[in-house]
């Protein structure tokens, strides 16, 4: 396959943005090569400055869960931008997404919109102290929350992929009323709250996707909110990634667990820049300008955004089966992998939930971060350059998570577990 533009693109992105990117791990620094360059999408397929075409397994890290250039998803974006870009006063968009929002979660009696997962989530937290007069947060290790300060501790995503879970520049002031715990570990939350009777909330992806994809147990999310209320801490489900996703009812619905504050952006922007918190009444009438917690933003609410998270979500609304339908291709791909793999003397530990998928090169079940870092980063670079090389688009790295989208046919499914055959036998007789 020939890269060249995408090399050429690369050293020329790099002379003037920090790493050639503009969000770290698109670098492919973890897999090796150069990122591929995209010039567009459309429904399954993404395009490089090559001409060469990809299945997308990544959807823009999941929002688009009806593929690229979604027919309904497009002409409302079109339609709102001949009436404005941003006015940065009240519009009716805002109170349409508020409603469907709601609609869909049982947590959720009102929510505000931002402009981004990690602004959602760094307001959630001031909201969740400015409600229980409290300072400190749990946080468990390998869960990654955005870019914030006080929650960039021990995190996924990028920060782990390049070995840097807690970033130079925030200062130590800054975290020390942040508490690590294990996923999955309930002593070591007994533990936080042990050493602390300041605890304002436990922050958690309850569908961790961050650490590669690592559900919580279900059990382990009924003991954490038993603590929470004991002691009069907020739950806080940060679904940024897993909103929509791994059920339209959040992991909620999925667990049987309500959380106190939910966390949300990706799929609910329809592919452009939203993040939003809700939460019931009693706690958001803590949020300024009906109460004295202060957050804020020109482009909250924005107009254009809106309508793509209307677009997306009343699609939704009106398809909530397509999530089961999803997760039976997201199943087909990883157990066809996973015996392909198999076939050729490789172990994977793979998992579901909705439209997200995961898979780890590791001999024993993932639980937490510590085991996911366990897994084979050299099989997974690897198997992520076979499969580009073949034409299929995966997260690239190993502490991301798959998405499925509505475009992906069944047969893409077997042509992707075709393709892993081939690569896993290169690489077992390399
Ligand atoms: N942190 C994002 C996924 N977990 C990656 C964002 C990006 O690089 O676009």
């Amino acid at each position: 396959m020939n890269t060249q533009a995408s090399k050429e693109a690369f050293s020329q992105a790099q002379k003037l943005i920090p790493g050639g990117v503009n969000s770290p791990v698109r670098a492919f620094k973890s897999v090796g090569g150069t990122p591929i360059f995209i010039t567009e999408g459309k429904g399954a397929y993404i395009s490089d400055v090559d001409g060469n075409k990809y299945v997308d397994f990544v959807q823009s890290w999941g929002p688009l869960i009806f593929g690229h250039r979604d027919e309904k998803i497009e002409a409302a974006v079109i339609d709102a931008v001949k009436h404005g870009l941003s006015f940065g006063a009240p519009t009716l968009a805002e109170t349409e997404l508020a409603k469907l929002v709601v609609s869909f979660f049982d947590s959720i009696d009102k929510v505000r919109f931002v402009s981004s997962g990690t602004e959602a989530v760094m307001s959630a937290i001031r909201l969740a102290r400015g409600f229980t007069s409290r300072d400190d947060i749990v946080k468990f290790t390998g869960c990654y929350h955005g870019h914030s300060d006080a929650l960039l501790v021990e995190a996924g995503s990028g920060a782990a992929t390049f070995g840097n879970p807690s970033s130079p520049g925030v200062p130590a002031d800054f975290t020390k009323h942040t508490l690590l715990a294990e996923y999955n570990n309930i002593e070591s939350v007994k533990k936080c709250f042990a050493d602390s009777n300041d605890i304002a909330c436990v922050i958690i992806e309850p569908i961790a996707g961050n650490m590669g994809l690592v559900p919580a147990d279900k059990e382990f999310l009924h003991e954490l909110r038993e603590l929470c209320d004991k002691n009069g801490a907020l739950l806080i489900f940060d679904e940024v990634m897993s909103g929509f996703r791994g059920s339209v009812n959040g992991a909620e619905s999925i667990t049987g667990v309500k959380p106190d504050i939910v966390t949300l952006g990706k799929v609910i922007g329809g592919g452009m820049p939203v993040g939003a918190f809700g939460a019931r009444a009693e706690i958001m009438a803590k949020l300024s300008p009906e109460g004295p917690v202060y957050q804020a933003g020109t482009l909250s609410g924005n107009p254009v955004a809106m309508a793509a998270g209307y677009a997306a979500l009343s699609k939704l609304k009106a398809n909530a089966q397509v999530i089961s339908v999803l997760e039976t291709r997201a199943k087909r791909l990883v157990e066809g992998m996973k015996a392909e793999a198999l076939a050729c003397g490789i172990t994977m530990q793979t998992d579901v939930r909705g439209s997200m998928f995961g898979f780890f090169f590791n001999d024993n079940l993932v639980k937490n971060f510590n085991d996911a870092t366990k897994s084979d980063a050299e099989l997974f670079a690897k198997f992520h350059s076979g499969m580009l090389n073949e034409g299929f688009y995966f997260a690239c790295s190993l502490y991301e998570t798959g998405f499925i989208s509505t475009a992906i046919t069944d047969e893409m499914i077997e042509d992707t577990i075709k393709a892993s055959a081939k690569v896993f036998k290169e690489i077992a007789n390399a």
